[in-house]
């Protein structure tokens, strides 16, 4: 598919090549996207890509990323806005450590090598980036504000350490996030993840649950739908009530968590989650063999995932222990389980099983021939006479309906029966309304090296203390000598001269905390890092960010859908709250793009259908390359690279460039007078173009641009041809178009008319409504020889439409009445005349 001849055009050469040699010097000179100077009033738009991971050199993927967000950046600067659009470098994680112990270097050859090299691509790609702000998260100038950061949430309550049961990957030999945790495998190595007890750093964004919740509601319009959904179902916040059961035997009530308390009467039995502290206490008055049963199935069970856990295709397994509970409604006593399907860590580790309503529950109760109760009189399904008796059918009743065998509570639907229930409970002080969600802590420490240290010394005297925000940063030893690999520890650890300090307290020896932040840490803030990134002052300037933040436009990968935006989202909240920044959502608006295919499937090495980025590049340029990623399909669609070409999206640039080469007229030549209908198509695309901007219909723009390519190639080679001012004012408009796509050509065309570098400064000229107006003139229909009608018609009507157009007059009609027409002259568009004889 590739091919390094140049394109070549009969009449002229468009040597893109060429074109991107003239440029990349002059741009570099004139750094036409440095924000440093933008006046004060500006009105201003932020534009972010997410930052790319260096994991080698740039790919397609980021090929059309890019293209896509720069074509928002672009935009908005030709519409008068001062644009932030910077870039930098996600540069720690654990790739480029696992890279460095395969070779055997520091993980920071590997990441800065990688880091030039992308640059070096950027560079030629030519997005329109402040190349003043490069950042790198790994460089200590940056993550310095990490440990600043951590430091704030230390403060605040909401860094915290604790020790508990973490996901471990064994081949990565480091804890994972369960956000990390993909069907129960590790989401880089695929390994399967186990348990371990450690003692671990954590973030408290479950603090910020209902606001990451609720303040999606503002996103509704500018968020895709999926995100938001997908940020939801994260948070999975849960509506019920607490329910208390008496014990036999055991002084103190328990409490379970239930999405419905309109189904007590339906309760059971109870279950346990096997690894709970409950379990254990409750377990220890069991006869011997239970407790010996017991024990053999908790080995069992802390070897298998939550995910896995409470899938509900699994096997049930259980073991009853021997004690009950006592129904607080109707004081049934129920028989006390333990079963792996309830988790410790969600509610309060136990539940109330309703197998007639809830399925998890039935299939236990089938398994282990525990009654089935139904307590909510639901409708038959769909083609059924009856409702099937979920003990026989072995499907729960999960819909709507009327309370049933729930004494002084049936006939209530659901929705009151929950309302009225709880009350009642409330009343008699065995439960309340509760509210739960999914999300958990966020696990930030990581036992690995090549991240930001986290900045707290350890003092057998003094405890945790933080270190002083003067003696920030914390910076990583060299990585030479350490075990990067080092078993379940971490290998900042072994840095004997790093880890001992004193402490700064009391002066006593104390340890460094010798783990590192998730990377996750690092992108929650950086888009506001970007603001200042020079400064060694401050994370960021608080009267910057409310210039320019929070983000307009962000584009990027719906693989980031849940985290990244989630910490971000919890980090501005918090920012907010420390009164940093006076916003509560960093991105307004959110653009993921889709992925470029091959054949219809994901590039890989390994399938053998990668396609280069740096070849394609050499091939056909790139501008080719971006308008080839726009034009192809709504950026929110996949692109699959056998379906399009770049072939034709370079010629489609070629005769752009030569319109604007063929141009005779002088700079600033009014366009008055030039031809009506090459100045209506100019004006139409002024006027729609913004609108199909702003909704990401990027592919209808250059659409537009090839059809306005053509629209004035006919007139030049026709009429007044290029010294029609017309074609100037088109040419000018095509250029400041296509510089959304194709900086190269469209600069190099803005040369050959005449005027300075650079385009992408340029604001769009205004669409002036009244030139879209078709021209109209008046058409006068006779019968022979006398005016009959007189109608309005566009000046280039057709002598086929302007007969119809007189035949269908019912004042032709009348004066045509009986007769016979016998002859017909059409003079286009002003006359048709009709000359009819009587009949017989
Ligand atoms: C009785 C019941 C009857 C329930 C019924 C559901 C349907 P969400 O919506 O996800 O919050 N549950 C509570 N704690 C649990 C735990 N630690 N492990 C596993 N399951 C647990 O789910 C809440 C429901 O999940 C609760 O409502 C409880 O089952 C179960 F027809 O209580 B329900
Ligand atoms: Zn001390």
């Amino acid at each position: 598919m590739s091919t390094n001849e140049p394109i070549i055009d009969e009449a002229e050469k468009y040597d893109f090549a060429a074109i991107q040699d003239r440029w990349l010097g002059v741009w570099d000179e004139l750094k036409p996207f440095a924000t440093a100077d933008t006046p004060a009033d500006a009105p201003r738009k932020y534009v972010l890509d997410m930052f790319p991971y260096p994991s080698g050199d740039l790919h397609m993927g980021h090929a059309e990323a890019f293209a896509l967000g720069d074509v928002m950046a672009r935009y908005w600067r030709g519409r008068g806005y001062a644009v932030m659009h910077p870039i930098g470098w996600d540069s720690f994680g654990l790739p480029a450590e696992n890279a460095a112990i395969k070779r055997g270097i520091d993980p920071r050859e590997w990441t800065y090598a990688n880091i030039d090299q992308q640059r070096a691509s950027f560079r030629r790609y030519a997005p329109s980036f402040d190349w003043d702000r490069e950042i790198h998260t790994s460089d200590p100038e940056y993550y310095r504000w990490n440990q600043w950061l951590f430091l704030k949430l230390y403060e605040k309550g909401l860094a915290y350490r604790k020790d508990s049961a973490v996901n471990w990957c064994p081949v990565d030999q480091t804890v994972l996030a369960n956000e990390q945790v993909v069907n129960g495998r590790c989401e880089r190595c695929d390994s399967l993840v186990t348990k371990k007890k450690l003692n671990q750093w954590y973030f408290k964004i479950t603090d910020y649950a209902d606001r990451l919740v609720d303040d999606l509601d503002t996103l509704e319009a500018t968020w895709p739908s999926k995100v938001l959904s997908m940020q939801r179902n994260w948070v999975g916040r849960s509506y019920g009530a607490d329910v208390s059961f008496e014990i036999e035997g055991r002084a103190e009530a328990v409490e379970v968590y239930t999405t419905r308390p309109d189904t007590l009467f339906g309760a059971t039995f109870m279950v346990v989650a096997p690894d709970s502290d409950l379990a254990e206490e409750l377990v220890a008055g069991a006869s011997e063999a239970t407790r010996t049963a017991f024990a053999a199935y908790l080995d069992e069970v802390k070897k298998s995932n939550d995910i896995d856990r409470q899938a509900t295709d699994r096997e049930k397994t259980g073991l009853f222990i021997e004690r009950y509970a006592i129904n607080p409604v109707n004081g049934e006593r129920l028989p006390i389980w333990v079963a792996d399907y309830v988790l410790a860590d969600y509610g309060h580790g136990a539940i109330m099983a309703v197998p007639a309503h809830d399925q998890r529950d039935l299939d236990f109760a089938r398994k282990f021939d525990l009654p089935v109760r139904v307590v909510v009189q639901t409708s038959p399904l769909e083609g059924a006479e009856a409702v099937a008796d979920p003990a026989e059918s072995g499907i729960a009743l999960a819909g709507e309906g009327e309370l049933i065998n729930s004494g002084e509570f049936n006939g209530l639907p659901k929705a009151e029966a929950i309302a009225r229930v709880t009350a009642q409970l409330d009343e008699r002080g065995l439960g309340h309304s509760a509210k739960n969600y999914r999300l958990r802590d966020w696990l930030i420490s990581r036992q690995r090296y090549w991240g930001t240290p986290i900045p707290i010394i350890h003092c057998e005297a003094c405890g945790e203390v933080p270190v002083p925000e003067d003696q920030l940063p914390v910076t990583l030893p060299p990585a030479e000598g350490l075990d990067l690999q080092a078993k379940g520890k971490s290998p900042l650890g072994a840095a004997e001269d790093w880890v001992n300090v004193s402490c700064p307290r009391c002066g006593g020896a104390a340890l460094r905390d010798s783990d590192t932040m998730d990377t996750f840490v690092d992108s929650s803030w950086y888009f506001l890092r970007f603001l200042s990134a020079n400064s060694d002052r401050v994370a960021f300037d608080v009267e910057e960010a409310k210039r320019w933040a929070p983000i307009d436009q962000y584009v990027g990968g719906v693989e980031h859908a849940i985290l990244h935006l989630l910490y971000s989202r919890f980090m501005t909240k918090v920012l907010h709250d420390l009164d940093y920044v006076d916003f509560v959502e960093p991105f307004t608006s959110l653009l993921n793009q889709g992925m470029v295919l091959m054949d219809g499937a994901k590039m890989s090495k390994s399938k053998g259908n990668l396609v280069e980025f740096q070849g394609e590049l050499d091939a056909y340029g790139a501008d080719a390359l971006r308008v080839t990623l726009a034009f192809a399909s709504p950026p929110e669609d996949d692109i699959d690279w056998a379906d399009v070409s770049p072939a034709g999206a370079a010629k489609f640039l070629a005769r752009a460039w030569r319109v604007a080469k063929d141009v005779a007229t002088e700079p600033g030549t009014s366009p008055e007078g030039g031809d009506r209908a090459l100045r209506r198509a100019t004006h139409q695309f002024l006027t729609d173009a913004p609108g199909l901007v702003e909704s990401y219909k990027f592919n209808v723009v250059v659409a537009r641009l090839m059809e306005l390519t053509n629209i004035t190639r006919r007139t030049i080679d026709a009429g007044a041809g290029a010294a029609d001012p017309a074609v100037r004012e088109a040419a000018e408009t095509i250029a400041t178009g296509l510089n959304l796509f194709a900086p190269y050509a469209s600069e190099d065309m803005w040369a050959h008319l005449g005027h300075p570098a650079p385009v992408a400064l340029v604001v769009w000229k205004d669409a002036d409504p009244a030139l879209l107006v078709q021209d109209a003139v008046t058409a006068v229909f006779q019968v022979n020889g006398k005016v009959r009608d007189r109608a309005e018609v566009a000046t280039d009507i057709s002598e086929a439409e302007l007969e119809a157009l007189a035949r269908g007059s019912e004042a032709v009609q009348r004066a045509v009445g009986e007769g016979e027409i016998v002859n017909v002259i059409v003079r286009a568009p002003k006359l048709v005349n009709i000359a009819v004889k009587p009949r017989g």
